[in-house]
This record gives C-alpha cells, sequence and structure tokens, in this order.
C-alpha cells in the first residue's frame, strides 16, 4: 500500500523547492519499490488574501488520515506572520501532537561554513526544540488596543509531560551520536519557568548516567555555536531557544538553505511533519534560485520516520554527493549561480 504524503507547498519558494522535488521523491522511492503518493493542498497565504483562511475548517481532519505531511514554507508580505504561523504551521505542530522538533545541523563536504578553519564534518549536530508549547503557548492577551494603556501579555508554558518528552528525545538520540546533551536555559533571568526546565533536565539525566550533560545559557550557546560548534553533539531546547538557534545552526553550516527538519509526534498517533527550516524567502520568489536540497533533506527524514530507511539514506546521500562534486550546480545562497532546477537534475542523475 502507498504511503499517502500530504503535500502543502504553502507560500513563496515553498512552491519552487516543493513541486520540483516530488518527482525526485516519487523516482527514488519507485526505485527501492516504495509506492508513495503525495497529494497537494494549496492552502496558505494566497488562500488567506482571497478566502480569509489559510486553510479550511475541516483541514486538520482531512490531515490527520495521512501518513506524513511535507510542507514547503509559511509567510508572505502581505499577510502579518502571526496569522500565516497562527492560521497554519502551529494548529498542526499543536493539534498533532508534534512535540519533538528534530533540526540537524551538518557541515556537509563541499560546503564552505562562513567561520574560519572549519571543514566537512567539522561541525555535526542536532537540536531538539520542544515544538507544541513554552513560549510558543497560545495563552494571553491584548487589551486597551490603540490607547496609550495598551498592554499585552504572552505567557509560557512549561509541562512536565512536554519538557520531559523533548529531553527523553534529546537523550536517547545523544546514546546513538557521541552522547553529548548541550541543555539551553535561561534560569538566571526566567527564575519559574527554565528553572523548572533545568530541574527537569537533573530527573531525566539521572536516567541515562553514560550521557554527558552541559547546561548553557541561551545567550552563551548563541555565542558558542559560533565560537565552537564542533563541541555540540545534541542541544535541547524550548520552543523559541530552539527556533533561534536553528538559524545560527543553518548559517554556520553554511545556509538555511541546506537545513532540514522533522516536527514529530513521537506516539506515532498522528502524521509527523517534514519542512525545511527555511521561510519563504519572498526577495528571491519566483527567480527560480532558490535551494532545493533543505526540503530534500527534509524528504529524507519523513522517509526515515515512515520506516523507509533506504530512501532516506539515499535522498541524504544523493545531497552529499552533489555537493561534494566541485562541478555540480549550487544556488547563489551556496556561492553558485544555478537554478533550483539544475540542483534537481543533478540530483536525479
Ligand atoms: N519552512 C517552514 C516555514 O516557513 N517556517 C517559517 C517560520 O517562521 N517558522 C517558525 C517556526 O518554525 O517556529
Amino acid at each position: 500500500m502507498a504511503h499517502e504524503i500530504a503535500t502543502i507547498s504553502g507560500d513563496g519558494i515553498g512552491p519552487e523547492v516543493v513541486e520540483a522535488t516530488l518527482p525526485l521523491f516519487e523516482s527514488v522511492a519507485a526505485s527501492h519499490g516504495v509506492d508513495v503518493a503525495f497529494e497537494r493542498f494549496d492552502w496558505g497565504s494566497d488562500r488567506y488574501v482571497e478566502q480569509g483562511a489559510m486553510m479550511p475548517d475541516d483541514a486538520l481532519e482531512t490531515l490527520e488520515g495521512y501518513d506524513s505531511i511535507l510542507l514547503g514554507a509559511v509567510g508572505h508580505p502581505e499577510v502579518p506572520d502571526h496569522v500565516t504561523l497562527h492560521g497554519l504551521l502551529l494548529p498542526i505542530r499543536k493539534t498533532f501532537d508534534q512535540r519533538v522538533c528534530k533540526r540537524p545541523s551538518v557541515l556537509f563536504d563541499g560546503v564552505e561554513s562562513p567561520l574560519r578553519g572549519y571543514e566537512s564534518g567539522d561541525i555535526d549536530f542536532v537540536v531538539f526544540r520542544e515544538n507544541t508549547e513554552g513560549e510558543y503557548s497560545d495563552v494571553g492577551g491584548r487589551e486597551h488596543v490603540g490607547f496609550s494603556h495598551d498592554v499585552a501579555i504572552q505567557t509560557s508554558v512549561f509541562t512536565r509531560e512536554g519538557t520531559e518528552s523533548i529531553l527523553r528525545a534529546a537523550f536517547e538520540e545523544a546514546g546513538e551520536r557521541e552522547g553529548h546533551v548541550t541543555s539551553i536555559t535561561k534560569s538566571n533571568a526566567q527564575a519559574y519557568s527554565m528553572t523548572f526546565w533545568d530541574d527537569l533536565v537533573e530527573e531525566i539525566s539521572a536516567e541515562y548516567p553514560e550521557i554527558e550533560v552541559e547546561s548553557l545559557l541561551v545567550d552563551a550557546a548563541s555565542m558558542d555555536l559560533i565560537r565552537r560548534p564542533e563541541a555540540f553533539d545534541v542541544i535541547v531546547a524550548s520552543n523559541l531557544f530552539g527556533d533561534i538557534l536553528t538559524d545560527i545552526g543553518a548559517i554556520v553550516t553554511g545556509s538555511m538553505g541546506l537545513a532540514p527538519s522533522g516536527n514529530i509526534d513521537p506516539s506515532g498517533t498522528y502524521p509527523s511533519m517534514f519542512e525545511p527550516v527555511h521561510g519563504s524567502a519572498p526577495d528571491i520568489v519566483g527567480e527560480g534560485v532558490a535551494n532545493p536540497l533543505a526540503t530534500v533533506l527534509s524528504a529524507s527524514m519523513l522517509f526515515d520516520d515512515l520506516g523507509e530507511e533506504a530512501v532516506a539514506e539515499e535522498l541524504w546521500g544523493r545531497v552529499e554527493s552533489v555537493l561534494a562534486d566541485d562541478s555540480a550546480p549550487l544556488t547563489p545562497d551556496l556561492g553558485g549561480s544555478a537554478g533550483t532546477e539544475d540542483v534537481v537534475e543533478a540530483l536525479s542523475d
């Protein structure tokens, strides 16, 4: 039976990187005898502009029937960012309990880091970002808008269940890797939520005595991701901190166009969602130069999550081969002058 993948290419360069790469995913899957069906949903900001909603009312019920979700990007210059996120991305993450966000940062062979002296393999870490609560909790409000006593309250929510889940996922991963977890905190300033986080790190780490644990303030971690990125193996962070640190992770490993991500329901009850970390990049929309590699790496993570390791490895390996090949076409974010289609063609050879 075919794996059914709901495909939301979304906004900006999302449709460009998704449409260009779907035939590659189909052909690599077919070459391994894996049947896959991508069903497209044209949800996003254009729909919002035309119909007042990013997705139809029954979108989440529809998505629930799929094995996985592939997302391109969300964000549109004419639609406020909180509308695009709260109208599509966040309801999917929260409704489908995609509490684990996994974001690898790898300096691939053939890619130049903006950091001096770093070569392929020197940077290789993965961020486990709590994905459904924390600073992204939809708790708060605004009042007296338009008056001088205008007020806004935004409350972070950290639950034991959510925090334990992301910590366990990170410690499990560290056991498969170098055995080192860096926990990101800010308990010097946030004396409730982040001391709770630190307490749970201590509790959960006791279950994993073989894993070395380091705690870093988010400001120090931001510095160290640039100063000594080679020191990181598995990073575990709250929702907002994880989102910010993964942009640093993407850029020190060469480009936002190389950063994949998975929003994972670890229980497997609901479909997980895979998306490039990059946004909709309105500045390059329509130019045909968007880097499709983050989408390919995200699809690799998707197939891995579906248990199709051979497809996952081949997609990941094809990206590695193209990057390592001096004569292969690269998009401008990686210093090349090639277009999206040229890169996909090279991946398909
Ligand atoms: N590739 C998905 C996308 O467009 N993300 C944009 C974004 O702002 N995401 C925020 C987040 O991941 O929390």
